[in-house]
This record gives C-alpha cells, structure tokens and sequence, in this order.
C-alpha cells in the first residue's frame, strides 16, 4: 500500500480536545413585527456558542429562541445557565470528533434541552472542520446540492403590508413562496387574509400556513377544505403537537391539504410515532428541536425510511445558524420542501462575517471550512446582553 498523500497530524487526537467553551446571550432586532400564534417578536434572541480545541481551532454554534420560552420550553437564559453548568463540562477533554460519543455525554449531562445542545455540538462540528479545512457538509455525508430554495415569511398579521412585502421579495426574486402565519386571530379572520393574499398573488407565489397549533380539531375539520380550495399547498402543525391522533384522522379526510409536521416531532422517536400513526406528508427539520446536527439527520432518516418528505425549518437563526442548518440539508437526497432560512434576512443585522447569499429564490451553501460562516466579534459584542 502506497503512503497516503494526506498528512493527519500524529497528534491530533490531543489537539482536539475541547478545552473551553462559551456561552453568549444576543438580542438582534428583526425589521418589523413577527406574529405568531403563541408569540410575537420585535427582536431575536440567541445563545451563541464559541469552543475552542487544544489545537487553537475555534468553532461556532447558535441556539435560537422565539419571544421567550413560548415556542418550546426553552429560553436564552436557560440555555446559557445549561451550557455553562452542565454541557460545557461535560465536553471538557473530549476529542472533538467524537460527535456521538459527545452527544452522549450531553444526554447524560441534561434532560432534553434541545436547543443547547444544538449549539454545542455544532460547535463541534465547526471546530473539528475548521482543523481539517473541510465543511460541515463533508462529515454528515457530503454535499448532494449547493443551495436550497428558501421561502419568506408573512406575519406582520395585516394584509394589505403582507401583499407588498411579498411583491418585493417577488420582485428582488428573492423568495417566490409564503409561508403565512396564522392562529393569532379568529379562524374566519385568518381564512378572510388568505383569501386576499392568495387573490393578490395568484399564479405568481405558492403559499403554505403555519397554525403553530392553534386550532383543535373541530376548528381544522372545519377549516382545512377552505385552506385547500385557496390552494394552500402545504398546513403546518394545525393543531397540538400532542394530538398526532387529531393529525392522522385529519389527513385521512378528503379535502385536507398535506401536513406538515413541526412541534409534533422533536426526537427520532416522535418521529417514529407521527410515522406510524401516518400523521404527516412532511416534517420540518430544526437543530433546535433535533439536539444537533446527528439528531437532525436521524429524524430525516426515519422520515425518509417512511416516506414522510422533509423541509427544511427554522426559528428565525441568523446566518450562524442558518448555515449550520444549510450543511446539513445540502446532505440529505431528498428535500421536498426547500426550506425557510429567511432569518438573516429579517434581522436588521447579521452576526457573520459574510452573511449568507439569497439570490433566484435559493439560499446557497457557504463556501470554506466548518459551518462556513465566521463569527462577527464586534457585532457579537454589540449586541451582547449585558
Ligand atoms: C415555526 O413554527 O415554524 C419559523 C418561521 C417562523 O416564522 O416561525 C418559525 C417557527
Ligand atoms: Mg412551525
């Protein structure tokens, strides 16, 4: 057998020990109001994460919050005190490669706590590709795309503004999908602003909804038909993520739109559950919900070993988090849906060095080694909770 002509470091192993690890709160400010069922928000609120290995590498990961500990149960507060107390010395010493073993030891250390964890390991993965100059991409199997087709979404709540932001993400030939975010309103008042929104772009968008489980299952019985005969293509989460049952027997009724599962799957086993149950056509996928990058791919492989679609979801990240989100979904065969990594586009700032790219409707993969994107200290510090 010939040399190999790539030289591994002998020591290696050392260097990548996890030697530290912060935690940092931000509070970005969006560009308008962002209404949704159970929250609204005029700001976005982040933990970020900076690891650092015994070889000097540093690596990068983003827990995202909406309005507080409303969209699930976990804060930025939480997630900080969690990191600082319980995750970062877990990982303390552990080569960093060892991205299951380091999942692992998290689960160990804390019950759930999804979207700290999430943070964390990606900041593994981030490190551990900056030592070896690969992407993100390259260790979750490699790459099957170089960009990703990328909705907007409509939540200001007001028809009339929904309609022109629209016309110029259209005209910028940013995005050429919706996704409206109903439940904060009466259904009737929803259905009234969707029909508005659909006659105004008629032909030229396609819309999805978003309910965030506003409605039980008599408002949906009753509301999906009309959803299908505006030509929704797609309902997210219409009812409580705890009713897969409600989701099953809706989906069965002719007249009901496809589903979109989000709240409803966290782990590989809810998403287990919602297959069995044939409670969903498509699962949106979120570090936040999935623990990582690992969970994440374990969910996309349940859901593609049942046929479920896969979409690419989010929680309104910036292009820290975004871009973790995009090495991921450049791996997976399939991804039906495109995805909704508006986020930095809706911040009024970015935490990066080189934002992420939007043009023709796609958001593309960035380019370099690790998550692809470099942490902005000086934005980092101005918007850092004192
Ligand atoms: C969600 O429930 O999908 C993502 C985009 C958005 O507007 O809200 C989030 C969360
Ligand atoms: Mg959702």
């Amino acid at each position: 057998m010939p040399d190999s002509t790539i030289t591994i470091p002998a020591d290696l192993r050392r260097d990548l020990a996890v030697q530290s690890v912060r935690s940092t709160i931000v509070d970005v400010p969006t560009v308008r109001q962002h209404k949704l069922s159970q929250t609204s928000v005029a700001a976005q609120s982040y933990v970020i994460v900076e690891l650092r290995l015994a070889n000097g590498a540093t690596g990068i990961g983003e827990a995202a919050t909406l309005g507080g500990p409303r969209w699930s149960e976990e804060s930025v507060e939480a997630i900080k005190a969690n990191i600082d107390t319980y995750l970062a010395p877990a990982l303390i010493g552990l080569p960093a490669d060892r991205f299951e073993a380091a999942a692992a030891r998290l689960d160990a250390a804390a019950k759930r706590n999804n979207a700290a964890k999430a943070a964390t390991e990606t900041a593994l993965f981030d490190a551990v590709g900056r030592t070896l100059g690969v992407p993100t991409a390259l260790l979750l199997g490699g790459k099957v795309r170089d960009s990703v087709p990328v909705l907007w979404t409509l939540a200001s709540g007001d028809p009339a503004q929904e309609i022109e932001e629209a016309e110029g993400k259209l005209a910028a030939r940013l995005h050429d999908t919706f996704k409206v975010k109903i439940g904060a309103q009466a259904p009737e008042a929803d259905l009234a602003r969707l029909r508005r929104l659909a006659g105004a772009l008629e032909g030229r968008a396609r819309l999805i909804v978003d309910a965030n489980q506003a409605w039980d299952e008599t408002t949906a019985v009753r509301c999906l038909p009309q959803l299908a005969e505006l030509g929704i293509a797609l309902v997210e989460q219409p009812v409580p993520a705890w009713n897969i049952g409600a989701m099953a027997r809706l989906r069965a009724r002719p007249g009901t739109p496809p589903l979109l599962a989000d709240e409803c799957v966290f782990d590989a086993h809810d998403m287990l559950a919602v297959a069995q149950a044939a409670a969903a056509d498509a699962v949106s996928l979120k570090l936040v919900k999935h623990a990582g990058l690992l969970g994440l791919k374990k969910v996309a492989a349940v859901a593609e070993a049942a046929g479920i679609a896969l979409y690419g979801g989010c929680l309104l990240e910036s292009s820290a988090g975004a871009a973790a989100h995009l090495q991921a979904f450049a791996t997976v065969r399939e991804l039906a849906w495109g995805c909704e990594h508006f986020g930095p586009q809706i911040l009024v700032d970015d935490l990066v060095e080189e934002p992420l790219r939007f043009a023709d409707f796609q958001v593309h993969l960035p380019q370099g080694p690790g998550i692809g994107v470099t942490l902005d200290q000086d934005k980092l510090r101005r918007y850092a909770r004192d």
